[in-house]
Formats: C-alpha cells, sequence, structure tokens
C-alpha cells in the first residue's frame, strides 16, 4: 500500500492520465477485440449508443431466443476471484426491456445495480424498467414485475422487487446509487464505498436464501449494474470492488492491472480520464479511513485537487 500511494505521488497526474492512455492503446491491441453480433444490422436497435461497442466474446447469451436473436449490449465481467462476478450492461431502453428481464431470469440474478438517473441534464440515460410505486406492477415480456417496498435514501434508493415468470417467483433487489453527479465524478469516495457494502450485503443475503448450485455460477449468481451506456460508471464501481476487495483480502493493490482486465471483457469500461484519476484516489481514501496508512491531510488534499482540477 505504502509502495502505491509512493508511486501515485512520483507519476503525479499527468503521469497517471497517461497511464490511462496506455490502458486504451492496449485495448485496441486485444486479439479476440471482436464486435460482430454488435455491429448486425438487425442488432442496431438494440443499442443504445452507436459508438459504444459489446465485445462478442464476453457478451451474454440469451438462450431461450434463436441463435440470431440472442444479443443483449451486456458482458460477463469477473470480479474479485470469481468468474463472472457481474454482468455490466447499458441501461434498458423499451426495445430491451424484455430482454433485460430475460437476462436477469436465466442468470438467477437478484440484485440490479443502478449507477445513474432516469434522466440527466433533461437527456433520457436509461428507460424506466422497474416499477417504484409500492404494490406497482409492470408487464416486461413474459415477466410480471412488482414492487413491494421501497426506501428513498440520502445517497441511493431501495426497491424490493418480486418478479414472477411461469408460475414461479423471485425476490430482487434494485439498488439505484444516485450520488454520482451528471457530469465527471464524486467529490469523494466515501458514499460509494458505503454503496458498495450494500451492494455486497444483498448478495450475501441473497446467496444465503438462494439453494445452490446455480447454475453456472459456483459462488453465486452475478450482480448487474448499468449506467446508461454501461461503461463509465459501471466500470469504476465495478473496478472499485475488485480494488478494495483485493485489498481487504491481502493487502495488495493495483488498480492498472485490475482495470486492463475488467477492459477485456466490457470494452470502454471507466470511459473517461477523471474516471480512471477517480478510482486511484478513491483507493488512496480507502486506506485513509480504514487506518491501512496515515496521510497527512495536506498530501491527501493535494491529491484530491488534482482529481478535480480541470485544465488539463
Ligand atoms: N468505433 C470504435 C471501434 O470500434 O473501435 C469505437 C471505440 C472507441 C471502441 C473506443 C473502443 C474504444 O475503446 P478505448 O476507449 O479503449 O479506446
Ligand atoms: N462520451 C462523452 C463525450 O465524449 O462527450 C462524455 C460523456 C461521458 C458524456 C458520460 C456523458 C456521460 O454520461 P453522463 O452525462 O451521464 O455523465
Ligand atoms: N455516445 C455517448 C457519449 O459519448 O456521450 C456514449 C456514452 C454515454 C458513453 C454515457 C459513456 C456514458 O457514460 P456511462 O457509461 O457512465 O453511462
Amino acid at each position: 500500500v505504502a509502495e502505491f500511494i509512493a508511486l501515485l505521488h512520483y507519476k503525479g497526474r499527468a503521469g497517471i492520465l497517461q497511464e490511462y492512455d496506455t490502458l486504451r492503446s492496449a485495448a485496441r491491441a486485444l486479439p479476440d477485440r471482436n464486435f460482430t453480433i454488435f455491429k448486425a444490422t438487425e442488432n442496431r436497435v438494440k443499442n443504445r449508443y452507436v459508438d459504444v461497442p459489446c465485445f462478442d466474446s464476453s457478451r451474454v447469451k440469451l438462450r431461450d431466443r434463436p441463435a440470431n436473436d440472442d444479443y443483449i449490449h451486456a458482458n460477463f465481467v469477473d470480479g474479485y476471484e470469481q468468474k463472472n462476478a457481474f454482468i455490466s450492461t447499458q441501461g434498458p431502453m423499451p426495445k430491451t426491456f424484455a430482454d433485460f428481464w430475460m437476462m436477469v431470469w436465466q442468470e438467477d440474478v437478484r440484485v440490479l445495480v443502478m449507477t445513474t438517473r432516469t434522466v440527466e441534464r433533461g437527456k433520457t440515460k436509461c428507460g424506466q424498467y422497474w416499477p417504484v410505486e409500492v404494490k406497482e406492477t409492470v408487464m416486461m415480456g413474459d415477466y410480471e414485475v412488482t414492487c413491494y417496498a421501497g426506501e428513498s435514501l440520502a445517497h441511493h434508493v431501495e426497491t424490493q422487487l418480486i418478479v414472477k415468470w411461469k408460475g414461479e417467483s423471485r425476490q430482487i433487489v434494485h439498488l439505484q446509487f444516485t450520488d454520482w453527479p451528471d457530469y465527471g465524478v464524486p467529490h469523494s469516495a466515501e458514499s460509494m464505498f458505503d454503496f458498495i457494502q450494500l451492494m455486497r450485503d444483498n448478495q450475501s443475503a441473497a446467496v444465503r436464501r438462494m439453494n445452490p448450485p446455480w447454475t453456472g455460477h459456483p459462488k453465486g449468481p452475478p450482480i448487474i449494474v448499468h449506467c446508461s451506456a454501461g461503461i463509465g460508471r459501471s466500470g469504476t464501481l465495478c473496478a472499485l470492488d475488485i480494488c478494495l476487495r483485493r485489498l481487504d483480502d491481502c493487502g495488495l493493490v493495483d488498480v492498472h492491472q485490475s482495470v486492463e482486465k475488467l477492459r477485456s471483457q466490457r470494452c470502454q469500461s471507466i470511459q473517461m480520464p477523471e474516471q480512471y484519476l477517480f478510482c486511484n484516489l478513491a483507493v488512496v481514501e480507502y486506506c485513509v479511513a480504514k487506518e491501512l496508512i496515515a496521510i497527512e491531510d495536506s498530501a491527501l488534499g493535494e491529491m484530491l485537487v488534482w482529481l478535480h482540477d480541470q485544465d488539463d
């Protein structure tokens, strides 16, 4: 940890931004960087953004559909020592609501994490694919989704859902982080740490309630994480979860390597240089909060200034 912090100081803001550039070049050089299914004419309507491609290699296939109609803009992403701990996906659109719920059901997902608002700065970022009023039921394709409880807190909204399909019911929780500013990155990672903990607690509780074995997921089903494009904010959240788990488990941290791996599974994860800076500094903030390191306020302050320094 001390080495990581010393290295950050040595690299400085410019060095970290340069490191982000090398991540982008590395991504472009990946051997199995194919987006054939994303590009297929019939799938265009299923993509929220034409400029955010979806890897063929890690994509989630809808198994109940014919092979030429199994596409959704979603990828399996590994967590810390857990294969396919996450599915990272774009914010569902009315045309893909049914596909989204089919994926939730197929992968046995119990925790949905959303890191955007449905509308930001007057633009639609994500469709309203879940009910928010207590007792409200919506039909999403063949899936009946009912809200049975909801709570709005300072930094997030928690909605309890029951999903029914072919006579079977499942309890699913929807966690929406509302503390991410419309643009850029949060000023402090504190509310994100709390939110990550909430996500983990809900997942552990869900796994305890479930009966193993889970189809294809020995450590429990994936958590679905999405924002608008499903790369910037979702990528940042997944990267932080991975880095903090590793830190807690063995006291090691390698943001660069963790992000590189993430980017090989979900294209463009951590979409902006500032998000990469944020990830690095959030790790510092976590180490300070956990008293793993003692760092002078002035040094931490100086680092936070880099983060929010908009004059590149
Ligand atoms: N049209 C570009 C392509 O297909 O390569 C879109 C794209 C842009 C894809 C950026 C990936 C990108 O990733 P990175 O941010 O790693 O350069
Ligand atoms: N890709 C955008 C650009 O290059 O202008 C940057 C961008 C990133 C825009 C995220 C919007 C984004 O989402 P939000 O508006 O929700 O922050
Ligand atoms: N074409 C969009 C843009 O550049 O604004 C694509 C985009 C949108 C990319 C949002 C990233 C975005 O952020 P996030 O992944 O955090 O929703």
